[in-house]
C-alpha cells in the first residue's frame, strides 16, 4: 500500500492526502515532522534528503518528495490523463503554473500568516512582518479572485492540481483572524472544496 510519510497538520500533506482521497487510494500515513521527529533520522534522510513532509513510499521501495510533484506524479500513475490533471499541453500548463505560483509567491506570506497565528506565542509575534505579509497575500488572493471569474475552479470547470495545491492555504486565508477585503469567488470556491469529502477531512480542519 502506499505510505505517506507526514504530519496530518502540514498543508504540504494535507494535499497529498486530499489527492488520494479525489482518486480513491488507498494509503497508509505514518506521522513525521514537527514534534513528531524522524525527518532527521539517517533513514528518513534517506528518502528525503530535504528533511520535510511529506516523502511517499511505495511497497517496491520508490520513494518521492516535494508535495506538488507526488500529486503530480500520483496522477500519472493512478489516473493518467484525468482531469486533475489533463495531457493536453496548454490545459495542463494552466494548472500546472498555479502550482508553481504556490511554492513560489503564495506560500512565503501565508506561512508568515500562519505561523504569527497558529504557531508562535503572542508576545513573540512580529507584527511588522505579518502586518506586509497579510498585504502581500491579499494582493495574490485578488489574482485568484480574478482568475476565478466565470469559473467554478482554478484550471476550469473541474477540480484540478491547481485546486488541490492552494486548497490548504485557502482554507487558512479565510479562518485566520485577520481583516480581509470581501473576495466573493474566493468565498464560493471554498464552499464548493468543502462540499468533497477529501478536502473536508484533511483540509478544512481546526489549524494547529
Ligand atoms: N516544497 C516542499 C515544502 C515541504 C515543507 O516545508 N514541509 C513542512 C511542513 S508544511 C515541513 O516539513 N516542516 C518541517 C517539519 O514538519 O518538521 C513541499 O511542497 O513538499
Amino acid at each position: 500500500m502506499l505510505r505517506i510519510w507526514g504530519r496530518a497538520n502540514s498543508s504540504n500533506v494535507m494535499k497529498v492526502l486530499w489527492l488520494c482521497e479525489e482518486l480513491g487510494l488507498a494509503f497508509e500515513r505514518i506521522d513525521a515532522g514537527g514534534a513528531f521527529g524522524r525527518t532527521k533520522e539517517p533513514a528518513y534522510l534517506a528518502m528525503n534528503p530535504n528533511a520535510r513532509v511529506p516523502t511517499i513510499e511505495e511497497p517496491d521501495g520508490f520513494t518521492l518528495w516535494e508535495s506538488n510533484t507526488i500529486c503530480r506524479y500520483l496522477v500519472a500513475t493512478h489516473a493518467p490523463g484525468h482531469a486533475l490533471h489533463p495531457a493536453e499541453p496548454r490545459a495542463r500548463a494552466r494548472i500546472e503554473r498555479w502550482m508553481d505560483w504556490q511554492l513560489g509567491h503564495l506560500n512565503a506570506p501565508m506561512t508568515t500568516l500562519f505561523f504569527t497565528y497558529v504557531r508562535t506565542p503572542e508576545e513573540k509575534r512580529n507584527w511588522p512582518a505579518t502586518h506586509a505579509a497579510r498585504d502581500e497575500a491579499e494582493a495574490l488572493w485578488d489574482m485568484v479572485e480574478g482568475a476565478l471569474e466565470g469559473r467554478d475552479f482554478l484550471g476550469g470547470p473541474a477540480l484540478s492540481l491547481a485546486d488541490i495545491a492552494l486548497g490548504p492555504y485557502l482554507h487558512r486565508w479565510l479562518s485566520l483572524p485577520i481583516a480581509r477585503k470581501p473576495q466573493p469567488r474566493l468565498a464560493a470556491w471554498y464552499g464548493r472544496l468543502c462540499r468533497r469529502p477529501g478536502y473536508n477531512r484533511h483540509v478544512a480542519v481546526e489549524m494547529s
